[in-house]
C-alpha cells in the first residue's frame, strides 16, 4: 500500500492552504459555549456571500491538489475560474461513491498525509470502502457542528449524554463523542450493542440525552421492558437520532415509549459524518442543513437536472470547509426535498428522507420504500414497529412478504385482522399487493445500529 504523494502546490510543512485561509477570513469570532454561533444566525443574503467565497476556494483547492478532480474537470472542460456565482456550480460534473472508490485509499486527499489526523471509512458492504480523511481543522469543525446539532436539539452544557452510536471506522461514534465534549457536556462512550450493559448504565449514570439510531432505541425499549423496567421511568429527556431513514410515526412511537423528545440528526461519512444537519428541539420540523459548511442541491436522479426549491429528488452536497477531502456535487442517493429555514432562516431544512434510491424496492413495476410500510404499519393498532420485507419470485412473479411482529398486548386473533388491514392499506396507498405474515413478539432480528429491513431473495 502506498501513500498519496504530497501535492506539489501544497505546503507540506503545515502552512495553511488557500481554503484554510478563506475559512479563517470568513469565520466569525467564537461565542460562549452553549450559545448559537454567529454563522448560525446569519440571513440568506449573507449566507450566499459566505458560500460563494468558500465554494471558490474549495473548487480551487480540489482542482489544484487532487488529480481525480483535475482530470474530471479537464475532461468536462471546466476550470475553477468558471465559478463566479453560486449558480455556476451547476457547470461542474457530479461525483459519487465510484469517484471516491477509484481514488482508494488516499488519492482523494487534498492535503499531505502528515496533515491527515484521522481516517474513517464507510461500511462498504459491496466493493471497496470509501475512505474519508480529516485534518485538525476538519475534526474541530466537525465537533463544532455536532455540538451545534446537540444544542439545537435541546442538549445543554453540563448534561450527561449516552452515546450508543458505534465507535470505529463508522463516523457515528467518534463524531458524536467529540461533539458532546465540545458542547461542554459529559459523554458516556458506550458504542452500539451490549443492550443489557446499556440498560444498566442508563439506569445508573442517569443521562439526560441518548444518541443512537431510531431502531436501536426501540431495541433498548424492549430491553428495558424485558428487564422488568419501564423505559418511561429513565432519566432520558432527549434522543438525537439518525443514521437511517425514520418516519414521523416512528418518532411518535419512540417518544411515547421513553417519554422523551426525539430529534433527527443527519449526515454521511463522505461529506463529514453526523452533524451535516440537525433538528430544532422546539419545532421538530425537519433537519436544518448547516449551510455555512455545506451547499445542498436537489436533482432529478434520472435527468440530473437541478430541481426548483420544494421539489422531491436526490440530495447532492458540496462541502465548503473540508480541507482533507473536499467533496463537490456528491450524489448522496438520499431522496428528500429542501424547505425554507425556520429557526435559522439563513439555513434551509431538509424534509424527511423517504429512502435511498439504491434501497428502493421495485415490485412488479411499483416503486416503494420501507419507510412507506413503517408509516402505514404504525397507524394500525396491534402492530409493532418491528418488521422486515422479504422479496421472493415464486412462479416468476415478484412477491413481497411483510413480516411484522404483533404487539405484546394484542391477541393473536386481533393481530391477524390487523395484518389484513396492513395488506389492504399497502394496496391502496402504495399500489402493491403483498402478503402480511404476523410474527410473535421478539422473534424478528433487532437493530444494533442501522437496521436491515429488506431481504431480497429474488436472485
Ligand atoms: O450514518 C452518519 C450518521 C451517524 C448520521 C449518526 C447520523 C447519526 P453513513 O454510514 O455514511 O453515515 O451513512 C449515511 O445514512 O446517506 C442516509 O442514507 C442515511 N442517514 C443518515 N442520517 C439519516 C437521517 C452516517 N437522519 C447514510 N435520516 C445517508 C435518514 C439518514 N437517513
Amino acid at each position: 500500500m502506498s501513500l498519496a504523494p504530497a501535492p506539489d502546490s501544497f505546503a507540506a510543512d503545515g502552512a495553511p492552504n488557500e481554503l484554510a485561509a478563506a475559512i479563517a477570513e470568513t469565520e466569525a469570532d467564537p461565542t460562549p459555549v452553549g450559545t448559537p454561533d454567529a454563522a448560525e444566525l446569519i440571513g440568506r443574503e449573507e449566507m450566499d456571500q459566505l458560500q460563494l467565497t468558500r465554494l471558490k476556494a474549495t473548487i480551487k483547492h480540489a482542482y489544484e491538489n487532487v488529480s481525480a478532480y483535475r482530470e474530471l474537470y479537464d475532461a468536462h472542460g471546466v476550470k475553477p475560474s468558471d465559478l463566479q456565482t453560486l449558480e455556476d456550480l451547476a457547470k461542474f460534473p457530479f461525483t459519487d461513491k465510484e469517484f471516491l472508490r477509484a481514488a482508494y485509499p488516499f488519492k482523494s486527499f487534498a492535503v499531505p498525509m502528515n496533515q491527515v489526523r484521522r481516517i474513517h471509512a464507510s461500511s462498504g458492504t459491496t466493493g471497496l470502502p470509501t475512505v474519508v480523511g480529516y485534518t485538525d481543522g476538519d475534526i474541530d469543525r466537525w465537533a463544532t457542528l455536532f455540538s451545534r446539532c446537540l444544542r439545537f436539539s435541546g442538549v445543554a452544557p453540563g448534561d450527561i449524554v449516552h452515546n450508543a452510536y458505534g465507535y470505529g471506522l463508522f463516523t457515528g461514534g467518534l463524531g458524536a463523542h467529540y461533539g458532546v465534549e465540545k458542547l461542554g457536556a459529559t459523554v458516556i462512550p458506550m458504542s452500539g450493542g451490549q443492550t443489557e450493559k446499556q440498560i444498566q448504565l442508563i439506569t445508573d449514570f442517569k443521562p439526560r440525552a441518548i444518541l443512537c439510531t431510531p431502531t436501536y432505541l426501540l431495541a433498548l425499549a424492549d430491553g428495558f421492558r424485558k428487564a422488568g423496567l419501564d423505559p418511561r421511568d429513565t432519566s432520558l429527556e432527549i434522543g438525537v437520532l439518525g443514521a437511517e431513514p425514520w418516519t414521523e410515526e416512528m418518532r411518535h412511537e419512540i417518544e411515547q415509549a421513553f417519554n422523551i423528545k426525539a430529534c433527527d440528526i443527519y449526515g454521511l461519512s463522505e461529506v463529514m459524518g453526523p452533524g451535516v444537519a440537525g433538528e430544532s428541539f422546539d419545532r421538530q420540523d425537519g433537519s436544518t442543513i448547516w449551510e455555512d459548511h455545506f451547499r445542498p442541491e436537489i436533482i432529478d436522479p434520472m435527468t440530473e437536472d437541478v430541481l426548483e426549491p420544494g421539489h422531491h429528488g436526490e440530495l447532492v452536497f458540496t462541502t465548503l470547509t473540508r480541507e482533507a477531502l473536499p467533496i463537490i456535487r456528491y450524489r448522496t442517493h438520499d431522496l428528500t426535498r429542501l424547505l425554507p429555514g425556520t429557526d435559522r432562516p439563513g439555513h434551509r431544512r431538509m424534509g424527511r428522507i423517504s429512502g435511498r434510491s439504491d434501497d428502493m424496492i421495485i415490485l412488479r413495476g411499483v416503486n416503494l420504500f420501507p419507510t412507506q410500510i413503517e408509516e402505514i404499519a404504525l397507524t394500525i393498532e396491534g402492530l409493532s414497529p418491528h418488521f422486515q420485507l422479504e422479496l421472493t419470485r415464486p412462479d416468476h412473479m415478484d412477491q413481497m412478504t411483510v413480516h411484522i411482529e404483533r404487539r405484546e398486548e394484542c391477541s393473536l386473533q386481533d393481530a391477524e385482522t390487523a395484518g389484513k388491514e396492513l395488506a389492504r392499506q399497502i394496496k391502496i396507498k402504495v399500489g402493491s399487493s403483498c402478503v402480511v405474515s404476523v410474527a410473535e413478539p421478539e422473534t424478528l432480528a433487532r437493530s444494533s445500529g442501522k437496521l436491515r429491513r429488506i431481504y431480497d431473495k429474488r436472485r
